[in-house]
């Protein structure tokens, strides 16, 4: 197998925080017409060049009278002045500067015409990334968009490199199968929530689909030749830097976290959780917390996702403050402020298991927040907010 000289990467969904703010404008402008998104056409538009997109949905709505040209003006009448204020994904900017820092070649192929592009690039975000790549090639710059495979071969000639030593990094079926067409290999974080919309990872393959992973956070370089990580505190929990800051106001959940589990989870409500973080975030994370104005900041284990265990619809952010209460205290504020990513929701085969697995996530919690970086976090104004 070919060791990677070079990596290129996708941007919207990928690096950046986009694709909520797309379904968000397409939710609108859909219902505007009579119809509703589907998965079908999340399928088949994602990814893809912004006039590509639309006409797909087009097809697959049957919508008549319209064309994808007023469609696309009439989203992007909406977007252009709120392209800068997208999100980086998890794990984006640690690993770009990883990688560049270690002298590994970078480039982004992306659907976005260069226009959009700069516009998004622009952010406060997004700034600080357009240092770290060789190049870029942007979707009006080549013949044919995503799904073909022409941005991913005119990058690979760009840089000098061959095919074969290319790694994407996509979060789209359009961009996987473009890359795959390319005769390059592909690590896929998903934004679809759908896994069959992407192929089966082989993780020996020459091209095509090597790894499906829930985030960037759990992207492993040393499997492709290139330099492992070395920042990960007690050997797994990732630093989150900066930390997120995350504040919402406990609401009734299910009411199984004490009862059946045995572990209390203050769930907060969702709407905190759409304007604070991507709408792909999930995983099991650790941080500090406060509650209401008291002063007490507590070590915190918590829990983002749809629970894979009890098949939950609606996502939740479910934090378990490591300490005793003799109250509760929903309807107040709290804030928690997440410095490490520990791992990937998970499934498991019994009540035990998950039980036993949350202990061990508090007991990595506990420890990895003694540590130097993270402890420091816990005189964070951000947890103080009757002195802020
Ligand atoms: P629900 O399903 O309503 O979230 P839980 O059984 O998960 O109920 O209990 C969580 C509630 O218990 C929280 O909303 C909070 O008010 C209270 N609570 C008490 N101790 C803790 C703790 N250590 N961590 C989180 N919540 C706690
Ligand atoms: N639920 C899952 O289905 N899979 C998990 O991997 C998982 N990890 C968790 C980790 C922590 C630290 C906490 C506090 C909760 C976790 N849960 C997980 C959520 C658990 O199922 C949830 O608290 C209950 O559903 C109660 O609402
Ligand atoms: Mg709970």
């Amino acid at each position: 197998m070919n060791t990677v000289k070079a990596v290129i990467l996708d941007l919207d969904g990928t690096l950046l925080d986009t694709e909520s703010m797309v379904l968000d404008v397409t939710r609108t402008i859909l219902q505007k017409y009579g119809h509703k998104i589907t998965a079908d056409v999340q399928k088949s538009a994602i990814g893809r060049k912004p006039l590509d997109a639309w006409q797909a949905t087009i097809d697959q709505l049957h919508m008549e009278n319209v064309t994808a040209q007023r469609l696309f003006d009439e989203s992007e009448a909406y977007l252009k002045s709120r392209w800068q204020d997208a999100r980086l994904m998890p794990g984006a900017a640690r690993l770009l500067w990883h990688l560049h820092s270690h002298g590994i070649p970078l480039a982004l192929a992306t659907s976005t015409p260069r226009a959009t592009f700069e516009r998004k690039m622009s952010g406060k975000a997004a700034q600080a990334l357009t240092a770290v790549f060789q190049t870029t090639k942007c979707g009006d710059e080549v013949e044919h968009g995503k799904p073909a495979p022409d941005c991913f071969r005119a990058t690979a000639k760009k840089m000098g490199v061959a095919v074969e030593e290319c790694l994407v990094i996509e979060d789209a079926p359009s961009g996987v199968q473009a890359a795959t067409a390319a005769g390059m290999r592909v690590v896929v974080v998903p934004s679809l929530r759908d896994l069959e919309a992407y192929p089966k990872p082989d993780p020996d393959c020459s091209s095509g689909c090597c790894a499906v992973l829930p985030s960037l956070f759990d992207f492993r370089p040393e499997l492709y030749g290139l330099p492992p990580f070395e920042d990960a505190i007690c050997g797994e929990v990732v630093p989150i830097q900066p930390p997120w800051r995350i504040k919402g106001t406990v609401v009734k959940g299910f009411g199984r976290g004490s009862r059946e589990l045995g572990i209390p989870t203050a769930n907060l409500n969702c709407e905190s959780l759409q304007s604070a973080l991507a709408e792909t975030v999930s995983g099991v994370y650790c941080g500090w917390a406060s509650v209401g104005k008291s002063p007490e900041v507590y070590k915190t284990a918590m829990s983002i996702g749809w629970n894979p265990y009890y098949k939950n619809e609606e996502k939740t952010a479910e934090p378990w403050l490591l300490h005793d209460f003799d109250r509760d205290f929903y309807g107040e504020e709290l804030r928690v402020l997440v410095s490490g990513y520990i791992r990937p929701e998970a499934n498991f085969s019994s009540l035990e298991a998950l039980i036993a697995r949350i202990h061990k996530d508090a007991d990595v919690t506990r420890e990895a927040l003694e540590y130097q970086k993270m402890a420091q976090l816990k005189s964070d104004p951000f947890l103080r907010p009757e002195c802020a």
